[in-house]
């Protein structure tokens, strides 16, 4: 049976990255052959990341967006059941390696599975090749890298734990990156707007949650230049006001993260979501937009305050 390797869906870097690293060893880690797959499309960034490592051999992914034959499923990077494509169950999963809470998955038989407290799957990944000896090429070395950059905002992300900074310099010995350099080019990629409509905006790094009994969708957009995105304000308000109703969500937020000066323009469709935002981050608020300093990561500063307010 074929043995797939796939992320989230609207995948980050992490989400692209560690399936075509696990792939590319699958062999060694599980004995057998794995194809990685993603499960949307690439964002800025990536394309960065996969053009500039031009003579890349490991290959950007395909798409699958629903499983439809039998296959058997490596999960990386969430174990949240709202963010998986569709007919990942049960009864498919072989294995999980994840730096997320537990989502909720359930297996039928026994899976392998990893999961650390960490600030990127690939800084997991990185351990368990050592682990296991296995050779990690220059290339290798870049992807995962990477990831890790992207995963923890070239390590100011509070997710960013000791490891991560220790493996990303392991890493780099191997890379030869000038990691300030690259980590700024990345991040711009990130930042681009071109090619992006106001809708694809909130939905670009969008994840879905249900927390208690409510449906709570939380979208952020990386960037070094929040004006540009700011700039757009209305037309943002406008498209989150109709997501929400279109998606049923009782909750619908979005965060434009500047990652130079770490804090987040917090976007608040409704008095839901103002009224809870007040609560728990208590910004500035003006015209429907709430200024949180200090805030950066949806995983461990925005999910687990809203959690522990509704659930
Ligand atoms: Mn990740």
């Amino acid at each position: 049976m074929e043995l797939i390797v796939i992320g989230h869906k609207n995948p980050d870097t992490d989400s692209i990255i560690s399936p075509m690293i696990v792939s590319h060893y699958s062999d060694s880690l599980f004995g057998r052959h794995a194809v990685a797959k993603r499960a949307g499309e690439v964002n800025n960034e990536t394309k960065f990341i996969l053009n500039y490592l031009t003579d890349s051999t490991i290959k950007l992914p395909d798409l699958l967006e629903e499983i439809k034959e039998e296959k058997e499923v490596v999960l990386v990077d969430t174990t949240e059941q709202t963010q998986l494509i569709e007919g990942i169950n049960e009864n498919n999963l072989f294995a999980i390696i994840d730096h997320h809470n537990l989502g909720g998955l359930k297996s039928s038989k026994p899976v392998y599975a990893r999961i650390e407290p960490l600030g990127c799957t690939c800084t997991i990944l990185y351990k368990i090749l050592k682990e296991k000896h296995l050779e990690i090429t220059q290339e290798v070395a870049c992807l995962m890298a990477s990831a890790i950059i992207s995963d923890t905002l070239f390590l100011n992300s509070p997710t960013t734990t000791d490891e991560d900074r220790t493996i990303l310099e392991e890493l780099n010995k191997i890379a030869e990156l000038d990691l300030e350099y690259y980590s700024m080019k990345m991040f711009k990629a990130k930042s681009s707007l071109e090619g992006i409509e106001t809708s694809e905006i909130i939905e670009k790094d969008y994840k879905f949650f249900e927390m208690g009994s409510s449906k709570v969708g939380i979208g952020v957009w990386e960037t070094v230049a929040p004006e540009t995105v700011n700039e757009k304000k209305a037309e943002i308000l406008e498209a989150l006001k109709i997501k929400k109703q279109k998606d049923g969500l009782d909750y619908l937020f979005f965060g434009v993260v500047d990652i130079i000066k770490e804090n987040t323009y917090l976007y608040l469709v409704g008095d839901e979501e103002t009224n809870l935002a007040k609560e728990i981050f208590k910004g500035s608020l003006e015209d429907n937009v709430m200024f949180a300093e200090h805030i950066v990561s949806r995983k461990k500063q925005i999910v687990p305050q809203l959690k522990e307010k509704l659930e």
